[in-house]
């Protein structure tokens, strides 16, 4: 498994933000703490490829956003914001070394985090980020590889993925007052605790669940579902409103 990351920009603290008020980040804390999210991957038997820092895109360390890999294709997206569209040129070269790569077309827009595959199923956040044009262009560059992709409605948060990711091939975690749960039939849905409305964010690999640190009661029932956690501190990426799928794009290489 590969892990493609990016360095923290010294701009980040000039990141978007959509629901949260900006506070100072720490760059030098923001880095370690990143430093060590990707050493989380590498324990979990990743190779990370990390590209170098975009200075010029306060958001760049969340490459996330820039593509939708799966085996056979890597769709390179068109960020809803127009500030992220530049991220996409180098993650498309580094991905261009593993995948024949597809694009998504102006006036669509999409945000990676906005996409969660589940096997050969592919659902899109309809955010403020990613909209309808996006579903359409991303079935017909994924259909004819057997995919299925639908819309999926979203309330009060960033991303798809910020209210519902994959914990495992047959299970999600997901916030029920973010997304309604019914267009994932056939999982397991496990619901965050009600005290930690920003945990559904979690990052499956090689059967293990990578959560943030700031979310024990949900780190405590994925545990008790028989899932093996591990957790990060990514206190100061938060204030940035990134969290653990957002710092990486994996692929098997
Ligand atoms: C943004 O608003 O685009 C960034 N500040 C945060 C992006 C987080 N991305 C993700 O969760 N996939």
């Amino acid at each position: 498994m590969l892990a493609l990351t990016r360095e923290v920009s010294e701009s980040i603290g000039r990141c978007e933000l959509t629901h949260l008020d900006r506070t100072p980040i720490d760059v030098t804390r923001a880095r370690r703490q990143h430093d060590a999210y990707e050493e989380t991957l590498i324990g979990l038997g990743c190779e990370v490829v990390r590209l170098p820092a975009a200075h010029e895109c306060p958001d760049a360390v969340f490459v996330e956003d820039a593509a939708v890999v799966v085996p056979e294709v890597a769709v390179i997206t068109r960020p809803g914001a127009p500030s992220r569209r530049p991220e996409t040129a180098t993650v498309a070269e580094a991905l261009a070394a593993f995948r024949t790569l597809v694009r998504i077309e102006p006036p669509a827009t999409l945000d990676g985090g906005d996409v969660l595959r589940l096997g050969k199923r592919v659902f899109v956040g309809l955010s403020s980020r990613s909209g309808a044009a996006a579903v359409e262009q991303l079935s017909a560059l994924l259909g004819p590889f057997g995919y299925t992709v639908g819309g999926v409605a979203v309330r009060g948060c960033l991303h798809l993925k910020s209210a519902v990711t994959a914990v495992a091939e047959d299970a999600v975690l997901y916030n029920p007052d973010l997304v309604d749960v019914e267009p994932f039939d056939g999982v397991t849905a496990v619901a965050v605790d009600p005290s930690e409305p920003g945990a559904a964010n979690a990052l499956a690999i090689a059967g293990t669940v990578v959560v943030p640190a700031a979310f024990p009661r949900t780190r405590r029932r994925l545990e008790q579902r028989g899932h093996r956690v591990v957790a990060v501190d990514i206190s100061e990426l938060a204030k940035a409103e990134g969290a653990v799928t957002c710092c990486s794009i994996l692929l098997d290489a």
